[in-house]
């Protein structure tokens, strides 16, 4: 979550509690061995989930292991990324699409993965740019993202969800409220929308008009509504004036009455997408009206339930998620943020201002039992999301469930003023939780998932499929397109690049066009171009084409950067720029005045997927 000026107090009053502790000095603690034995992951062994966390405003996911919280993979969605050739060079399609859509950045909140039947069926995994107001869809079989999605008409895309039980939409949440006609003078409320997003085709279908700075989304586990939690309802400008009223609200936009709404040709098109207006579709939006400010919104997993945690007030509502009616408002803790669900009937709710996590009963709450608080156990600190293995699912698992703070402290080896973020492990499978494991990660997690291994593993790719571009062995060479330019058609395979001689004159734009013919998994090349700013990676099938200038005359060895064999670092060759005025005949340079469509365009994707 973002600051708010209450919360910043409470949280710099924490601050000065926190002891400052030296290295190494951690008393025995009675469990400890247990603690280890539980996220002990031998070497070779793979742990038992996936764990895909946001990775904020490093504009990416991070895939760990759960329980080890080993990392195996940075996911980049958002920002360029030179280790996995991802949207480096100025020229990459990728780089370009992100340009064109935003920035090179993004801030990454949500992962979803896509669902069936109410389970998480491994095939894709959405992620949002809050800031640029962006959805990115990540493909679970390569591990890479697949698609960029500027979302118009709204700023602050910040919660999302994907409509239950099989992926209707993935509803994305417009936070920062802008006037209508999109002008600073219009003295009219600002508002925003609610977007509704084709999963496949990856295109906004429709939006609902949702004021009050619409915030986390969830949908209910028959696919009947999204719900989204509301701020402001004061549609106040200044932190002051979103805080006056005692209640904001829980919106809920009734889906197939929207359905029916833009069927029927009601609403109006803006930047080609039909938003609706809940003053002209009756019943389309309803607001729950609960406590002051609230924050994450979670259906429970048997689906009868929602639950909006209150953020300013030390409570949850429980709503129901058929009638819309608010059943229980029980006290939790201070500043509750986020709740998940294990498969015994129980909430975990995470309160950033008592740094804890709080278990408690939803049927003893609902039926104002003295005791529906279970357990309590204390976290480091300030938290912000929690999630409990399948607790977005229909089938949560019980077992684990990670904690991420916002503050770490004194948690790890000092870096400086500025810490990593901290997550915490904690074992749910019993009456009391224990946190077991610490992991800490770059800046900065707001909320994960996780999808078994036993489920997503099958289904990951050991090689790319090669693409409709691909260069096949034996079609490799050097073609001039036109008198400025020139295609290298290159195939990579251990331990050598084909052509290994690369020559043109001076002013040329070469079009590389690489193939990575490897079929088999992990055999990974690079291509790096010295003073071309050119770092790709190709893994097994992948195919990559970037346009570049050839620059200053002069010798340029390109090479692999990805230790793949004992010839590794005799994998090179030569990219030789003459010249203007050369009298050497570069390559294929007669040929240049019969070239016309020699090479049928550049292709347009620079991404593989
Ligand atoms: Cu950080 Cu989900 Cu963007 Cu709450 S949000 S904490
Ligand atoms: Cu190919 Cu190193
Ligand atoms: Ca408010």
């Amino acid at each position: 979550m973002r600051h708010r000026s209450s919360v910043i107090a409470l949280v710099s009053v924490l601050g000065t509690v926190a002891v400052m502790r030296s290295v190494a000095c951690a008393p025995a603690r009675s469990g400890r061995a247990a603690a280890a034995e539980a996220v002990y992951v031998a070497p070779g062994e793979w742990d038992k989930y996936y764990g895909f966390l946001s990775g904020g405003q490093s504009g990416s996911v991070f895939v760990v292991g759960i329980p080890s919280g080993r990392l195996i993979r940075e996911i980049p969605v958002f920002e360029p990324r030179a280790a996995y050739g991802y949207a480096v060079h100025e020229n990459d399609a990728r780089r370009q699409e992100l340009k064109a859509t935003g920035g090179t950045w993004g801030d990454t909140h949500h992962p979803a993965p896509s669902e069936k039947d109410g389970v998480y069926d491994g095939r894709y995994l959405w992620i949002n740019d809050l800031a640029n107001a962006r959805l990115g869809r990540i493909r679970l079989d390569v591990f890479e993202t697949d698609r960029i999605l500027k979302i118009p008409n709204l700023q602050g895309a910040h919660g999302i969800a994907v409509v239950s039980p099989d992926t209707k939409y993935i509803v994305v949440n417009g936070e920062f409220e802008q006037p209508t006609d999109g002008m600073a003078t219009n003295p009219a409320p600002y508002t925003s929308v609610v977007a509704f997003v084709d999963p496949e085709a990856m295109e906004v279908r429709f939006q609902v008009r949702v004021n009050g700075n619409i915030d986390i989304a969830d949908s209910s586990k028959d696919g009947r509504y999204a719900f989204s939690t509301v701020y402001n309802l004061e549609q106040g400008k200044d932190m002051e004036s979103m805080m006056v009223l005692d209640r904001d609200a829980v919106a809920a936009i009734d889906i197939p009455l929207a359905e029916k709404a833009v069927a029927e040709g009601k609403g109006h098109v803006r930047n080609g997408v039909p938003i609706l207006e809940p003053d002209e579709v009756p019943g389309l939006l309803t607001l729950v009206p609960v406590p002051k400010n609230p924050h994450g919104i979670n259906a429970t997993p048997d689906g009868r339930y929602v639950v909006a945690s209150g953020k300013l007030s030390p409570t949850v509502s429980i709503i129901d998620a058929k009638t819309l009616k608010i059943l229980a408002e029980p006290e939790v803790g201070l500043g509750p943020l986020h709740t998940t669900f294990d498969d015994r009937g129980n909430a975990y709710t995470s309160l950033f201002i008592d740094s804890q996590v709080v278990k408690w009963n939803i049927e003893k709450a609902l039926a104002g039992a003295p005791d529906y608080i279970v357990d309590r156990v204390d976290v480091h600190y300030n938290i912000g999301h929690l999630q409990a293995v399948g607790g977005e699912t229909m089938r949560p698992a019980g077992d684990y469930l990670l904690a991420l703070n916002k503050l770490s402290k004194d948690q790890y080896l000092p870096v400086g003023p500025d810490m990593p973020e901290s997550q915490e492990l904690i074992d749910i499978s019993g009456e009391k939780m224990k946190v077991i494991a610490s992991f800490p990660t770059p800046p900065e997690p707001h909320d994960a998932v996780f999808i078994a291994a036993d489920v997503l593993s099958p289904k990951v790719k050991q090689v790319f499929d090669l693409g409709k571009d691909a260069v096949a062995s034996g079609q490799e060479g050097i073609v001039r397109t036109g008198p400025r330019s020139v295609t290298v058609n290159m195939t990579m395979i251990r331990s050598a690049y084909k052509p290994e001689t690369i020559e043109v004159r001076e002013g040329d734009r070469i079009t590389f066009r690489m193939t990575n013919v490897e079929t088999i998994r992990d055999m990974t090349h690079g291509f790096a171009l010295p003073d071309h700013d050119l770092n790709v990676a190709l893994p097994p099938g992948y195919t990559k084409t970037i346009e570049v200038g050839a620059g200053k005359p002069g010798v340029y060895w390109f090479y692999c950067t990805n230790f793949c064999s004992a010839l590794h670092l005799e994998m090179r060759g030569r990219l030789v720029v003459q010249p203007r005025d050369s009298k050497v005949e570069v390559a294929d340079w007669k040929s240049a005045s019969n070239v016309s469509g020699a090479v049928a365009g550049v292709p347009s994707t620079g991404a593989q997927p």
